[in-house]
């Protein structure tokens, strides 16, 4: 299988509203293997960091007070395709347009409380990773349903 991984939060929406089992399950059936797991607080900084390319945004102020607002589930998903498909997952930036059967067309209204991030592309999930976690944070291990998941 191949080595592709991209960074998913629940946001402190997602995991004040009890949807962390939910948004795990939603990865974890499609038969992605997780490899990096963690819960904490970001800094503001740190949320300032993780949305640098939305600096100048009229909403960015309010976005990185809200990141920063409780705990954040971290994670790093592996498996074929899984960033470009963990985006479908997600569905659209505003649950307004988010189709039903997505996450946050299933599970949110608006768009400022959208309860998950996924990196939208190989860069930026390289970079997310590393900003998250440590090298030593991302476990290696053989998923026994790989050779179930993959011809
Ligand atoms: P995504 O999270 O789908 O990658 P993004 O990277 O464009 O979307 O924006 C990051 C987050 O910023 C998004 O999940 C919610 C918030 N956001 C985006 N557009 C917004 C808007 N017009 N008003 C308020 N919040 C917004
Ligand atoms: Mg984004």
């Amino acid at each position: 299988a191949e080595l592709e991984r991209t960074f998913i939060a629940i946001k402190p929406d997602g995991v004040q509203r009890g949807l962390i089992s939910e948004i795990i399950h939603r990865f974890e059936r499609k038969g992605y293997k997780l490899v990096a797991i963690k819960l904490l607080i970001p800094s503001k900084e740190f949320a300032e960091t993780h949305y640098d390319d939305l600096r100048g945004r009229p909403f960015f102020n309010g976005l990185c007070d809200f990141l920063s607002s409780g705990p954040v589930v971290a994670m790093v998903w592996e498996g074929q395709g899984v960033i470009k498909y963990g985006r479908k997952l997600i569905g659209a930036t505003s649950p307004h347009n988010s189709e039903p059967g997505t996450i946050r067309g299933d599970l949110a209204i608006s768009v400022g409380r959208n309860i998950i991030h996924g990196s939208d592309g190989p860069e930026t999930a390289k970079a997310e990773i590393a900003l998250w976690f440590k090298p030593e944070e991302l476990v290696n291990y053989t998923s026994n349903a790989e050779k179930w998941l993959y011809e």
